[in-house]
């Protein structure tokens, strides 16, 4: 790896990492309502895929805060949608599950577990009829995996041979429901290993997360058809704030948060002699200033207006299209 894409990755997963601690913060103190995911832990997926990804369009899950980071979003607007601001980036009317920006081609926050992958398999058909050679980028979590809309997608994705790549964040859970209670197997790849070229890797290095999703990014824009990556990682907090995640055991965690993506890739660079440590220090404390005016920004802004409610509900132009 290149010291500036190490340097980059470790700006970008600190940045997620402190952005997600002060939401939580912030929705305890009662400044964010409704449902908040956290991504702490998973750092490693979220930089490494939106790094390696960086053109072409990108549909997510609703655990997507730090892929939004990593895809360019800025901190302080994605805060101010947390906190239902007019200042958010989908004007304070969608929350943490739903920051979309066309500018940076990225549908985030699906609510509907598995319902981002129909839609972006319909843009990646989009894209191979326009003749464009960039393609699309799909992640999901493990749960969504047993669902058909996820089966559905993957068999016309194979049959079309479409731009398109399947990427699963398997933490082991849905919610509190570990995988192998309601998957016939744990190794998530194998789900789509007859449909088109499927592995698994490390998703608590972002350097083998980052160069996997170049491969398959190179695979698909070469009009191979789709690809599927499974990285498995974990997540330190519960399923969203109301879950306390009491369904596994202070050993399981505490295995994954000796393998922490950011605390070993700067051991790594520094043992290695790649990166001196005093860029690190700088790095926390620039990353703490960035996220103190996010939250400030975030609180000083003002609420959507009432007449705001009927606004971006219903497509006119859209009429035009389908008639
Ligand atoms: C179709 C559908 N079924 C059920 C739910 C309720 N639900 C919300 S999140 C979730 C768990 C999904 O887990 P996973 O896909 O592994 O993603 P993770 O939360 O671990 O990132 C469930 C069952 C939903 N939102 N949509």
């Amino acid at each position: 790896m290149k010291v500036s894409e190490i340097k980059t990755f470790y700006y970008l997963m600190k940045l997620g990492r402190r952005f997600e601690e002060a939401a939580k913060q912030e929705y305890m103190k009662g400044n964010i309502a409704g449902f908040l995911h956290l991504d702490i832990g998973q750092e490693a997926v979220s930089v490494g895929t939106m790094q390696a990804f960086d053109k072409g369009d990108v549909f997510t899950h609703y655990r997507e805060h730090v892929l939004a980071v990593a895809r360019g979003m800025e901190p302080k607007l994605i805060m101010a949608e947390l906190f239902g601001k007019k200042t958010g980036i989908s004007k304070g009317k969608g929350g943490s599950m739903h920051l979309f920006e066309p500018k940076l081609s990225f549908y985030g926050g699906d609510a509907i577990v598995g319902g981002q992958f129909p839609m972006a398999v319909g843009c990646a058909y989009a894209r191979k009829i326009q003749g464009e050679n960039a393609g699309v980028f799909a992640i999901g979590g493990d749960g969504a995996t047993n669902g058909g809309a996820f089966f559905e997608s993957i068999n016309l994705a194979a049959a079309w041979k479409l731009p398109i790549i399947f990427f699963i964040e398997n933490n082991f859970y849905a919610i509190g429901t570990r995988i192998g209670w309601v998957s016939p197997f744990e190794e998530l790849y194998k789900k789509a290993k007859n449909y088109m070229p499927a592995v698994r890797i490390d998703g608590m290095d972002v350097c083998e997360v980052y160069n996997e999703v170049l491969k398959a990014k190179e695979y698909i824009e070469n009009g191979l058809g789709p690809y599927f990556i499974e990285a498995q990682t974990y997540r330190y907090e519960g399923h969203s704030m109301s879950d306390a995640g009491k369904y596994r055991s202070e050993e399981e965690i505490d295995i994954f948060k000796r393998r922490d993506p950011i605390e070993n890739l700067k051991n790594r660079a520094i043992k290695e002699g790649i990166v001196e440590k005093e860029y690190f220090n700088q790095t926390d404390k620039k990353v703490e200033k960035e996220i103190e005016e996010a939250v400030e920004f975030a609180a000083n802004s003002p609420e959507p207006e009432i007449d705001e409610l009927y606004k971006d509900v219903y497509c006119k132009e859209c009429e035009n299209v389908v008639s």
